[in-house]
């Protein structure tokens, strides 16, 4: 198998080089989270790994709580709902996509969504959310977009624990399971962080934390996003969601989330205010103002319960050589 990249990790980011467009970002900065607002596009609804924490009914739970719905919309439609809420909404400073599946499993939509705006709005911060899974194929682009803040969710670094947390991986256009499918995904979740980070993109970690599973692992998985170059971690706690196989085990605790990130703090800087928000969240962090603009340009409107129909796909790209 080819890399991207295999030269030596990059140099991780200090507060004093921040880039000013992170000082406007609400969930790299916790200063800017009272400030300024983001916006996601729900442009990504499949996804290409099985996440034992998920339920395909809801949205990404990476990047979104279960149980609230979302609606999807095109790239066209999600620039339209763009233009509508950055006037209603001036402080807006990120435009983001978070899912309800994967970023990166929905490429062509992605990208199309943030040329679009991009465009003719050059000031917008734009940022991802990703498993990781494609990013050795699509982080040269990322780069190349100019795009600065990237998230990316990796929980454990044993492929064994990997098998626990992740039911199948369909990677290239075939479906691996247990230990196999993990150390796809683990490869080129490392391999991306990295290229990402030594190529100035931030990086932010985020890891669900379940309980039994991968939290005596978590300082770990820390220390190697330090290394590989990352801005920061989220630990995030588990909810388990109904009809999820994680379903019956016990969420994870305020105290022992705030213990495991002052221990982790010691390595790499914690983000303490991350609100698991929706796919198609829009406003403050901790105001979500999301269904003010449904029946607006999408001329969708919210469906209890709706399926993201996230299907396992096979349209990826020929990896980077
Ligand atoms: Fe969205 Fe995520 Fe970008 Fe923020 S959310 S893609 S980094 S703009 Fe923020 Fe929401 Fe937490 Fe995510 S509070 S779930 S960390
Ligand atoms: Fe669900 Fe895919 Fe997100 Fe995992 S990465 S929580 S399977 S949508």
């Amino acid at each position: 198998m080819t890399y991207l990249c295999n030269q030596s990790p990059g140099i991780r980011q200090t507060a004093d080089d921040t880039p000013e467009q992170t000082r406007r970002h609400p969930c790299y900065s916790r200063e800017a989270h009272h400030q300024y607002a983001r916006m996601h596009l729900p442009v990504a609804p499949q996804c290409n790994i099985g996440c034992n924490y998920c339920n395909r009914k809801y949205d990404c739970v990476n990047e979104s709580r279960p149980g609230v719905t979302s609606e999807i919309l095109t790239p066209v439609l999600a620039e339209q709902k763009f233009i509508v809420v950055k006037e209603k909404i001036p402080n807006l400073s990120v435009v983001g996509i978070a899912g309800p599946g994967d970023a990166l499993a929905n490429w062509d939509n992605t990208r199309e969504a943030v040329l679009r705006i991009k465009q003719s709005n050059p000031e917008m911060i734009f940022c991802l959310s990703t498993n990781g899974l494609l990013l050795p194929h699509y982080a040269p682009e990322i780069v190349e977009l100019g795009i600065k803040h990237v998230t990316v969710t990796l929980c454990t670094l044993d492929p064994a624990t990997g098998a626990k947390i992740y039911h199948y991986v369909y990677y290239q256009g075939k479906k691996y399971e247990g230990l196999e499918g993990a150390r796809i995904l683990l490869e080129n979740q490392l391999t991306g962080i990295r290229y990402l980070a030594q190529r100035g993109v931030l990086v932010k970690v985020n890891i669900v934390m379940i309980k039994g599973i991968n939290d005596s692992e978590i300082p770990s998985v820390v220390k190697k996003a330090r290394q590989l170059g990352a801005f920061m971690t989220n630990i995030m706690p588990l909810i388990p969601a109904e009809g999820s196989a994680f379903a019956q085990l016990p969420p994870t605790n305020l105290q022992e989330l705030n213990q495991m990130r002052d221990l982790c703090q010691i390595d790499l800087r914690q983000m303490r205010h991350c609100k698991q928000c929706r796919a198609d969240a829009i406003g403050l962090l901790g105001e979500d103002r999301s269904r003010e603009f449904y029946n607006g340009q999408s001329g969708q409107a919210p469906k209890q319960n709706q399926s993201m129909a996230m299907q396992p796909i096979n349209g990826e790209r020929g990896r980077v050589q």
